[in-house]
């Protein structure tokens, strides 16, 4: 069969790389679009050696990205998990990480007309109908890539992408707390079932027998806790209005302890089953509401910053994920009055992908 081709972006949003695509571009059957989103990438196959996916989930990602028919937004992104070794697609969940590069691609490609200096893209995002806001450096109205600011788990510096998210509490799973409690109790340990835009399962480290600084082989390397971390995750599913996640990628399991290096909390994160080498977007931002929250598992662990505005560092094997929140004081709606981060992202390829359809 002949090789299709298919205008495509690769991009590195924040600490995650993928694929990115206009809308148009991709084929409107489903499963016609699906087939170029796995082949492109190279699933299924752990290695991905014969596309350009990174055999690891956090560089398996696709945004698919066009001009938004609603009032006030520039444009809708939705996510795909692309599974690296299954023939497999998820639009489960949102990634905040490859939503860094979701403005930068809009300029790029003539969805947004940036201003001389600095252009505000804000996006629609599909998967968890919710708005984030991102503030791009356009000089010449030109993305600019190079800059002065790093992100851990990223080598050098880049420009800033600052990034507030609007109604994402309970987007994923219905509430800020899903269960209608701040903690539960699974399999006789207690966990915070929690989504402030991803839906996260916060378990106290000393609870499955860990120190919580362990390294990411270790930890996947584990396979009695693998097991137990997964039985936790099954049963959690319904309970966190998700149903059977058994196929899905949320929730993220994340182990706390207390912060190393003066930041809010320390966490390790299964995404569900390779460890994070950092972070997500919106999982440390999940992470950080629970740990500021009274009762939650990981207060007591906690250090939580003064003032209205707490600038939450969420520390991960690789540094720290920044998370500004400014709480509720509206004991009725629990959900935060605004949360903000930043990020980095860089253009690496702009052109044609080739792939080879199956059929
Ligand atoms: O939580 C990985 C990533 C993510 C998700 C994952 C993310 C987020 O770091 O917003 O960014 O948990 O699958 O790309």
């Amino acid at each position: 069969m002949m090789q299709k081709a298919i205008p495509c972006m690769l991009m590195r949003g924040g600490t995650s790389k993928g694929t990115y695509y206009l809308d148009s571009d991709l084929p409107a059957d489903p499963a016609a679009r699906e087939e170029v989103l796995l082949r492109v990438m190279g699933s299924p196959d752990s290695r991905q050696i014969d596309g350009v996916g990174g055999a690891h989930p956090l560089t398996s990602k696709v945004a698919i990205i066009k001009k938004s028919a609603r009032e006030g937004i520039d444009v809708d992104y939705l996510f795909v998990q692309v599974v690296v070794d299954e023939a497999r697609t998820s639009t489960a969940q949102n990634c905040g990480n490859i939503l860094a590069g979701v403005g930068p691609f809009a300029i790029e490609n003539g969805l947004v007309e940036a201003n001389d200096g600095e252009t505000i893209v804000t996006v629609y995002m599909e998967n968890t109908d919710s708005i984030a806001r991102q503030r791009i450096l356009t000089p010449g109205k030109q993305v600019q890539y190079d800059g002065d600011a790093a992100i851990d788990g990223v080598p050098g510096t880049h420009a800033p992408i600052m990034i507030e998210f609007v109604g994402v509490a309970g987007s994923s799973c219905g509430a800020l707390f899903p269960s209608g409690n701040v903690v539960d109790e699974v399999d006789g340990i207690p966990v915070t079932l929690v989504d402030n835009g991803m839906p996260v399962v916060m378990i106290s480290a000393p609870d499955l027998g860990l120190k919580g600084d362990e390294s990411i082989e270790a930890l996947e390397g584990n396979t009695a806790l693998k097991e137990r971390v997964e039985a936790i995750r099954l049963k959690v599913g319904p309970m966190m209005n998700l149903g059977d996640v058994k196929d899905k990628t949320v929730p993220k399991m994340t182990i706390v302890s207390p912060a190393q290096n003066g930041g809010l909390i320390n966490t390790r994160s299964f995404i569900p089953h390779r460890v994070h080498d950092a972070v997500g977007v919106l999982a440390a931002a999940s992470v950080a509401v629970a740990a500021t929250t009274p009762g939650a598992v990981g207060h007591d662990l906690a250090t939580i910053p003064a003032g209205e505005r707490k600038l939450c560092h969420v520390e991960h094997p690789t540094g720290a994920l920044a998370v500004e929140v400014e709480l509720s004081d509206d004991p009725a709606d629990p959900a935060p009055k605004s949360v903000a981060i930043m990020r980095t992202a860089r253009l690496l390829m702009a052109g044609t992908a080739y792939y080879i359809p199956v059929a």
